[in-house]
């Protein structure tokens, strides 16, 4: 029995044993022969597939940056616009802060209590403002940028009652002192350092000369103008040379005002 199953296996070989041999040989079965080239797709498919997959990597990436960069740039201007708000607050305070300090000075360092006064330490009251007459010298722009850093400017003299407190205390001082007038900018149109012209002035009997006489030497180009202690009368402005170093007269508000 068994050997007519061999035989009939033998002369009556299936058709599939036909069509297989016939057919091209599948993937599996070149990869099962060792075919390198069996179970992947043609490098044409293949680089299609990669350019393709590439190029949709690039669109993402491309939306992707777009949409971040947009949000970066509007972070950014929000974070500037809190920048300079913080600034302008921070300079504000700053202000504040240093007049508080100059006008109401800790007294009590424990308790930190603080007394009000009506000018600086260092500084006189007259009719409502407050005037610093300086221990050192400078040339007249350095004396302006100084009174300027101190919170005020350098002295403007709009009155007689001013100009009689200022030279009074010139006087008991015993030196010459740079005020807020200077014809710097155009020859002859002397003006205040807030680029007022003065209402009233006071100067000395052949003054402004544009010189400034010095040991007996002349020397041109006098710009600046400085309070002479020696003046007998309320007539006591003369032009000098800005570079030259002289006391300053500042200028600034009283905590309390005039009345
Ligand atoms: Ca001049
Ligand atoms: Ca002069």
């Amino acid at each position: 029995m068994e050997m007519d199953g061999i035989y009939n296996g033998l002369q009556k070989p299936s058709e599939d044993v036909y069509s297989t041999v016939n057919q091209p040989q599948s993937r599996r079965a070149r990869a099962e022969q060792g075919d390198p080239t069996a179970g992947k797709a043609p490098p044409y498919r293949r680089a299609a597939l990669v350019l393709a997959g590439l190029c949709a990597l690039s669109v993402a990436a491309n939306i992707f940056l777009t949409a971040y960069i947009s949000n970066l740039t509007v972070e950014r201007k929000q974070i500037q616009y809190r920048h300079s708000e913080l600034e302008k607050n921070y300079s504000n305070i700053s202000e504040k802060y240093s007049a508080l300090d100059q006008y109401c000075p800790i007294t009590d360092t424990s308790s930190k209590e603080r007394v009000c006064k009506a000018c600086p330490q260092n500084w006189g009251l007259f009719n409502g403002k407050c005037y610093y007459f300086s221990t050192d010298r400078m040339n007249w722009t350095s004396s302006r940028h100084n009174c300027t850093s101190l919170g005020g400017h350098m002295v403007i003299i709009e009155s007689d009652g001013e100009q009689e407190f200022i030279q009074s205390q010139v006087r008991r001082i015993g030196d010459f002192f740079w005020i807020g007038l200077s014809d710097e900018v155009t020859e002859g149109e002397f003006l205040w350092v807030d680029n007022t012209p003065p209402s009233t002035t006071y100067w000395k009997v052949n003054e402004p000369d544009n010189t400034l006489v010095f040991k007996g030497n002349q020397y041109p180009n006098a710009d600046c103008v400085v309070i002479d202690y020696k003046a007998a009368s309320l007539q006591s402005w003369g032009d000098g040379l800005c570079s030259v170093l002289v006391r300053r007269v500042c200028e600034t508000i009283s905590a309390i005002p005039a009345g």
